[in-house]
């Protein structure tokens, strides 16, 4: 007979609630969650197809070390103890600032890992933290720091209340959502027009979230004049709500005046969103009863991310929204971690690079890695959670040749990936079925969630013997370094200490994990994990969250307390640059423009090893009809697809779902690499982001973000008997000069 254990899943950011059926430690069945109090019985396929991921025969069950062109399984001791005298070795030699981290979106929706890794590089010295951060949504954390006084101060649509909600650049039923907690995202679009509301999704692929409510076309990468439109439309209509904006914001004609140029007129002519189609959103808009506009990816991912958000909030708060039910909301997680981060300097916005870049909520900018690796400023890498080679712009191959020459590269994952596969270490971790944890950071913490409640899950799984959590391989190599956590000796010892036991009785009491998350959820005022997983292993609603908490309290961080509605660095780059991009558009209005597109059997690359996901040998590049018949082309057939950087063919989809003279490419795929991933080596793909660029030129100065959604290309049908897949050729783009 199986034992049945309630967990939730953290493949996405859903985190829908599961019903695991379990036999000799092997997963038999999972299912949704009924009584899961927010997922109610929603969870999708790469939920419940877990399983085999979990027991994969490809999983890296035992620290692996390359020797020469072989895998030899090592000792924990002995790669740790090898990994440490590098790291040693390179700080004697070139300073703590060579050793450099890389994280995931995996190591987003684990809670301790966070903690142990930030100590760990604090306590070398090194601020040298990368990750997909910066190719995600970095410039949300730099317009929250700007104008709320915390990177973590997110504020989330009130779903369940408003009367209009406009998303742009997200395609939520497929994805699951991104910094606010939303399964059964379907459901809840459709309550607000039930209830006589309005949803508009903005986007230049009519997306599948689109099939409830309406949508809208968009050029990409032109919401900047979109929302300052919109933003300026609000203020002539009188829909500002001036008594709140005096009491508790700043700057307001500050805004006032760099929007005033931005006429509905104006941003038609690059946007394709005519301008009675953006009157009637406006008027929408202020006459609602509660009306929440949200963007992520699709806008993060351009050229103007960071000023895009902040228009986006400064809508939202002129017009009476945040802070009031329907509006947006600031949620309160278990204890308030926006103001505890603001104590950590690693985690504030601040300009220690050589080139003046910023660190973002504790990243730098993933683009500047094969910079850094090439001009010999970071020469140890730890990767974890990551696929950068597939994940991030990768000019010619240049990041992959970065990689290769690193005196150091060390994955953390549960496959020997792209990295992995070129890496001197790889570290097994568990799977967040062998791991006992709370719903990632932003939701437990921060609160972004539109119907708080909190669950707490045991491991379902033990894992395989050879197999550990990160935080305990980073507490380990503290210990072997002999750098003190927490800048404090007595918790760097405790930790330290439990690492080394776990395997002993003692390491029973000296329970890390436990210790932590039973103190987390105490902090909130729940039972402890015990309790919560015996009395409520479904979850516990908390207090439903009605605004009215945030404007004129002591939760705005802001140095006057103030909502700061024109931060001078944000104000300043909007004025540099509106005008000149808006030539740009104007000059390139007849180019095709590339975008990703997520889909609902794949996680990024996490699932592409997936034989129960994963059945196509290959992603398709989604054109228009206009566009095909421009160039040719019928459904099927092998385009080419072109930018400033590099070059790939790849078949066709033709479709009416996109807007002409864009093209919708599944990014992350591409695995003709990995070593460990034989499934994925025979559903390979094409990587898109061989047409993404790196360093300087295409990292958004304010956040670090990575240009990945917009891209201007060149579309051709491809030669007689090409082949799919990358092709520099003549292009040379990895020989760019390395920055300096
Ligand atoms: N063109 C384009 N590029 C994009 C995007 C886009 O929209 N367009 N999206 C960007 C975004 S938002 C992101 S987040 C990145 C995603 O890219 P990454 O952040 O690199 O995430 P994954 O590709 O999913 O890689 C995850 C790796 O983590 C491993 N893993 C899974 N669970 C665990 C765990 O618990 N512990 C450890 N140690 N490893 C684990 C998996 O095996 C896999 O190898 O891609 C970015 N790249
Ligand atoms: N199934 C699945 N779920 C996932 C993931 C996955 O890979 N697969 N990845 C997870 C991760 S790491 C993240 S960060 C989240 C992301 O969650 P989302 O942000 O919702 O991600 P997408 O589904 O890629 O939606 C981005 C949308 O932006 C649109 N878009 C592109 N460029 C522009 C533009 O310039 N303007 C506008 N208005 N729209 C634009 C695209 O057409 C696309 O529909 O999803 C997570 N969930
Ligand atoms: S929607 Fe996300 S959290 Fe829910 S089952 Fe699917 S992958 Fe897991
Ligand atoms: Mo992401």
């Amino acid at each position: 007979m199986p034992d049945t254990h309630y967990t939730f899943c953290r493949v996405c950011e859903a985190t829908c609630g599961l019903k695991v059926d379990v036999a000799d430690n092997r997963i038999v069945d999972i299912q949704p969650d009924p009584d899961h109090v927010v997922s109610k019985g929603y969870a999708c396929v790469k939920g419940t197809r877990y399983a085999s991921t979990q027991h994969s025969p490809d999983r890296v069950v035992r620290p692996q070390k390359r020797v020469g062109g072989e895998w030899r399984d090592v000792s924990w001791d002995d790669a740790l103890r090898s990994i440490a005298g590098v790291i040693q070795q390179q700080i004697a030699l070139k300073g703590p600032q060579a050793i450099g981290h890389f994280v995931g979106s995996a190591g987003g929706a684990n809670v301790l890992s966070p903690l142990f890794r930030g100590a760990l590089w604090a306590g070398m010295g090194s601020k040298r933290m990368y990750g997909t951060g910066t190719c995600d949504t970095m410039n949300k954390f730099r317009v929250n720091e700007d104008m709320y006084g915390s990177p973590m101060r997110l504020a989330h649509p009130d779903v369940e209340r408003t009367q209009f909600m406009m998303v742009l650049g997200a395609n939520p039923v497929i994805s699951g959502n991104t910094l606010y907690h939303l399964p059964r995202s379907r459901e809840r679009f459709k309550a607000i027009v039930e209830r006589g509301g309005r949803v508009v999704f903005v986007n230049p692929r009519r997306v599948e979230s689109a099939q409830t409510g309406e949508h809208l076309f968009i050029r990409p990468d032109t919401d900047l004049f979109f929302l300052a439109a919109f933003c300026r439309e609000l203020i002539a209509g009188e829909s500002v709500d001036r008594a709140r904006v005096a009491r508790f914001m700043s700057g307001f004609e500050v805004l006032e005046r760099v929007v005033a140029p931005w006429t509905p007129e104006r941003q038609a002519a690059v946007t394709g969103v005519s301008a009675a189609a953006l009157r009637d959103l406006a008027r929408s808009h202020a006459t609602a009863k509660g009306a929440a506009l949200y963007m992520a990816t699709g806008v993060n991912q351009g050229r103007s991310g960071t000023a895009c958000f902040w228009l986006l909030e400064c809508i939202n708060a002129i017009s009476g929204n945040l802070d009031s039910p329907g509006g947006t909301l600031m949620g309160r997680g278990l204890f308030d971690m926006a103001k505890e981060v603001t104590k950590n300097p690693q985690m504030m916005v601040s300009h220690d690079r050589e080139d003046d870049l910023p660190t973002v909520s504790g990243q730098q900018p993933a683009g500047m890695l094969a910079d850094d690796i090439l001009s010999g400023r970071v020469t140890v890498l730890v990767v974890e959670a990551s696929n950068p080679l597939l994940a991030c712009g990768n000019p010619g191959g240049r990041l992959e040749a970065a990689l290769k020459k690193l005196e150091l590269l060390v994955s953390i994952d549960l496959f020997r990936n792209e990295v992995g596969s070129l890496a001197h270490f790889v570290l097994p971790a568990t799977t967040w079925m062998e791991r006992p944890e709370v719903p990632y950071a932003l939701q437990s913490f921060a609160g972004c969630n539109p119907t708080p409640y909190m669950i707490y899950a045991d491991a379902v799984l033990e894992p395989p013997p050879g197999v550990r959590p990160e935080w305990w391989m980073y507490a380990r190599l503290a210990d072997e370094l002999g750098v003190t956590l927490f800048d404090n000796r007595l918790a760097s010892g405790a930790a330290k200490l439990a690492a080394r036991v776990t395997d002993s009785r003692l390491g029973r009491w000296l329970d890390v994990p436990n210790l932590l998350l039973d103190g987390m959820l105490r902090k909130g005022g729940l039972p402890g994990r015990k309790r919560m997983a015996r009395e409520h292993p479904h979850g516990i609603l908390m207090a439903e969250h009605h605004g009215g908490d945030f404007l004129g309290t002591d939760r705005v961080l802001t140095s006057d307390g103030r909502v700061s509605l024109a931060p001078r660095p944000i104000v300043e780059r909007f004025e540099a640059t509106a005008e000149v991009l808006y030539a740009d558009e104007v000059a390139n209005a007849d180019r095709v423009k590339l975008v990703g597109k997520r889909e609902m059997r794949r996680m990024n690359t996490s699932s592409a090893n997936c034989g129960a996901l994963v059945k196509e040998t290959t992603n398709y590049a989604y054109i228009s009809r206009d566009d095909a018949t421009r160039i040719g082309v019928a459904d099927e057939d092998l385009i080419e697809v072109e930018s400033a950087y590099g070059r790939i063919r790849i078949p066709a989809r033709v479709t009416d779902e996109m807007m002409p003279r864009t093209i919708a490419i599944p990014q992350c795929w591409g695995h003709t690499k990995a070593d460990g991933l034989p499934h994925a080596r025979k559903h390979p793909g094409v990587n898109s982001n061989f047409l993404a660029g790196d360093g300087p030129e295409t990292i958004e100065p304010l956040s670090g973000m990575s240009h990945l959604s917009g891209i201007l290309v060149e579309l051709r049908k491809a030669p007689p008997g090409s082949l799919p897949g990358e092709d520099f050729g003549d292009l040379g783009a990895q020989e760019r000069t390395v920055a300096p």
